[in-house]
Formats: structure tokens, C-alpha cells, sequence
């Protein structure tokens, strides 16, 4: 760790200040408006405990981090379906999306997977990080494809409607991907029938007039990640505005699990390359801060982290899960390895009470942040 980089001394506020990419700006500002350094690893089975975790623990953390592949029946929808449920209580409770997604792969297909496929991942999370063993390159494409997005977020879809009547040559058999690639059934496209006007029973349908739809881009201003959920989406956390739609990414530089191959020469790499994509990473995954040069301040996460049972004092010592996973307290990452945030899972998920568990990990996490800095 480096020892007493400025950055570990000074209070989130004026980081905020100091801050290149817009969202750790945000969450900078978040952070001390909201007295918490902490984020909750919602690994949870269904999407129905997932976003009741949400609502729940909400106001106590900062970052929610999901791994939306471990949850069961996550509804891929981008309009009403479970990333965009989630982005309304983000709004509402005033957290960050994290999805824990891990990319490593060539630059091509992690572009894919960032943006399309099944979970549009960077519809709906603020945040998502990278292994960079594939090389750098993989971060660049990355990034370019959070800015194309981002561009193109910028303008929403409007949408008209006009009605007529058929022509015959509108009636071909062959199927059409609809405008999110997905291959439509032919009744999507045709009120529910099929094209020869059977309906899915075989009987014979009559249509008397068909409905043309016609995309636009017109721009907007506003940087909600939903745009076309409206129950409950006006809500709002008072006290900031919303996050920028700039996304940000979080190299995993370090690993809590025992035996990790990560060398000192690959974490060394994440920083570098960090500091080259100053605009679109925010900071890593890791065990301990990782700034050293003057400038450096990027933003730490740090998984791993359990408080000992109530009553056994903030440092004693706690068991690994058995599996690899290691934990050290949120005094000893925060005060001693100097992270900035707390990610912790089973601590709060399996505690009896977990909106009640998450207040005291925000307490306690917030407790060593104040005694690093000295207030
Ligand atoms: O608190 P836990 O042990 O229940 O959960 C820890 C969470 C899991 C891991 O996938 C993740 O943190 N994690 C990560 C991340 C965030 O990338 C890196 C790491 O080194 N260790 C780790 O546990 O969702």
C-alpha cells in the first residue's frame, strides 16, 4: 500500500472536487451526503428477494452490486422488466447499479456483451468492472462502446403510429429480427395472426387495416436510465441530482479469495491502464489503495469484508466461507489498507434482519472513513 497518499487523508467532498470521471464525482457527493461508504452484494436467488433487498437496504449503502446471472427469473425486458425496477429505487434511495460482470474477453465480443445479448448490462448499470488479463485493448473497447452509448442515449425514441390498408406484398412468410435483433414470432407482427390471416387454432382472421410504426431520435436532457417506466419512477433521492448516464468501469486489481494468481505485475498493469482511461474508469476492485502517483484518485472497492458477530468487537477475527473467500473488517480495509468502499454480501444477506445489519455495516464503515481522515 502506498503510504499517506494525500488521497487517504482528505474527506470524500473534496475528492468529489478532484474528480475526472463525472460518476465518482456523483458518488463522491453521494457518499457524504448519505454518511455511507458502503456497498451491498445483493447475491440473492430471485429477482423478487433481489428487489426487496433493494428497497430495503437501499437507504443505507451507496452501490447495490448485483451478478444478474445468478438470479432467477430476471426479467430482461429494458422498459419494465427487473434492471429497469431496479434503476427506480437507484432513484428513489439514491444508490449506484454495480453488475459484478467481471468482463474478460477480446474487445469485440465484451463490447457485445456490455451492450446487447440478453441483459443490455449497460442499459441499466452505472458501473461495471474488467479482469484485464485479456490485455488493454480490452478496456478501450470498453469504453468506446460507453461512449457511443452514451451518445446515443442522448436521444430518445419517439415513436408514430399510422394505420392502412393491407397490400398483399406485406404478407411475406419470411420472419423479420425486430429492432432489438430479437426474431420475431410472425403473430408479433401482424396483430396476433398469422400472415395467410389464421390465427395460432388455425381459424381465418379478417383484417381490415394494418398499423405502420415509425422510429425516431429526438434529444432529451434528462439522464434517467429508464426512460418508459412510469409507476413510482418519479420519486426522486432528495439532496442531489440524478447520476450522469456516463458509465464507469472498475478494473479488478486484487482478489480477496486465498491462493489468487493476480500478480503485483498485473495489479500494477490495472493501474496503469487506468490512468490511460481516466474518463471511463473510476477505480478498481482491490485490497488496498492503489494510488500513488500525486494525481491518482481513483476509487477503491474492496470485497471480503464481515464484521465479527455483535459483541465481539470490531476487529476481532473472521473465519473464511470454506470456499476461498477471506474477510477482514471494514476497520481494517478503511483505516489500514485504505479503501475507500466496503462490498459486502453475506454479512447483510443472511443476517435475520438485513436492513438492520446494512445500518450497521454503513455505521461502522463510515466510522473508520472518518477516523482515516481524522474528523
Ligand atoms: O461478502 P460475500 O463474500 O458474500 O460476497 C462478496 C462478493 C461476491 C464476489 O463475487 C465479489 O464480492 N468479489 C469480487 C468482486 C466484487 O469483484 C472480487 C473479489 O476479489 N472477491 C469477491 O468476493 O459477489
Amino acid at each position: 500500500m502506498s503510504t499517506r497518499h494525500p488521497t487517504l487523508a482528505t474527506p470524500f467532498a473534496e475528492r468529489a472536487n478532484q474528480a475526472t470521471h463525472p460518476l465518482t464525482n456523483y458518488l463522491f457527493r453521494l457518499m457524504e451526503l448519505k454518511r455511507s461508504n458502503l456497498c451491498l452484494s445483493a447475491d440473492v436467488q430471485s429477482a423478487r428477494q433481489l428487489l426487496d433487498l433493494a428497497e430495503k437496504a437501499g437507504p443505507a449503502i451507496v452501490v447495490f452490486k448485483t451478478h444478474y446471472d445468478l438470479i432467477s427469473g430476471w426479467d430482461y425486458n429494458p422498459q419494465i422488466g427487473t434492471g429497469a425496477k431496479l434503476a427506480v429505487l437507484a432513484r428513489k434511495h439514491g444508490f449506484l447499479i454495480f453488475e459484478d460482470r467481471k468482463f474478460v474477453d477480446i474487445g469485440k465480443t465484451v463490447q457485445m456483451q456490455y451492450t446487447a445479448g440478453t441483459a443490455r448490462i449497460i442499459e441499466w448499470a452505472h458501473i461495471t468492472n474488467a479482469n484485464i488479463d485479456a490485455g488493454k485493448d480490452m478496456v478501450r473497447a470498453l469504453a468506446e462502446a460507453a461512449a457511443k452509448w452514451k451518445e446515443r442515449i442522448n436521444y430518445e425514441v419517439k415513436t408514430s403510429v399510422t394505420v392502412g390498408t393491407p397490400v398483399s406484398e406485406h404478407f411475406d412468410d419470411a420472419e423479420e429480427p425486430s429492432e432489438d435483433g430479437r426474431r420475431l414470432d410472425p403473430r408479433e407482427q401482424n396483430g396476433g395472426f398469422y400472415r395467410d390471416g389464421r390465427d395460432a387454432d388455425g381459424r381465418k382472421g379478417s383484417i381490415v387495416s394494418i398499423t405502420t410504426v415509425t422510429q425516431s431520435f429526438e434529444p432529451v436532457d434528462s439522464p434517467r436510465l429508464s426512460k418508459n417506466m412510469t409507476e413510482g419512477d418519479e420519486v426522486l433521492f432528495p439532496g442531489i441530482e440524478e447520476p450522469p448516464s456516463d458509465r464507469g468501469l472498475l478494473l479488478l486489481a486484487q482478489m480477496s479469495s486465498r491462493g489468487c494468481l493476480m500478480t503485483k505485475e498485473y495489479t500494477q498493469a490495472c493501474v496503469e491502464v487506468a490512468r490511460e482511461h481516466k474518463s471511463f474508469v473510476m477505480g478498481f476492485v482491490s485490497q488496498e489503495s492503489l494510488n500513488t502517483e500525486p494525481e491518482d484518485n481513483f476509487i477503491h472497492m474492496t470485497p471480503g469484508c464481515k464484521l465479527p458477530p455483535q459483541g465481539e468487537g470490531e476487529n476481532g477475527h473472521v473465519e473464511g466461507d470454506g470456499l476461498g473467500q477471506q474477510y477482514n473488517t471494514p476497520s481494517k480495509l478503511i483505516n489500514v489498507c485504505g479503501v475507500d468502499i466496503v462490498i459486502v454480501g453475506r454479512g447483510i444477506t443472511t443476517a435475520m434482519d438485513p436492513q438492520k445489519e446494512a445500518e450497521r455495516y454503513q455505521r461502522e464503515a463510515w466510522r473508520a472513513y472518518l477516523r482515516r481522515v481524522g474528523q
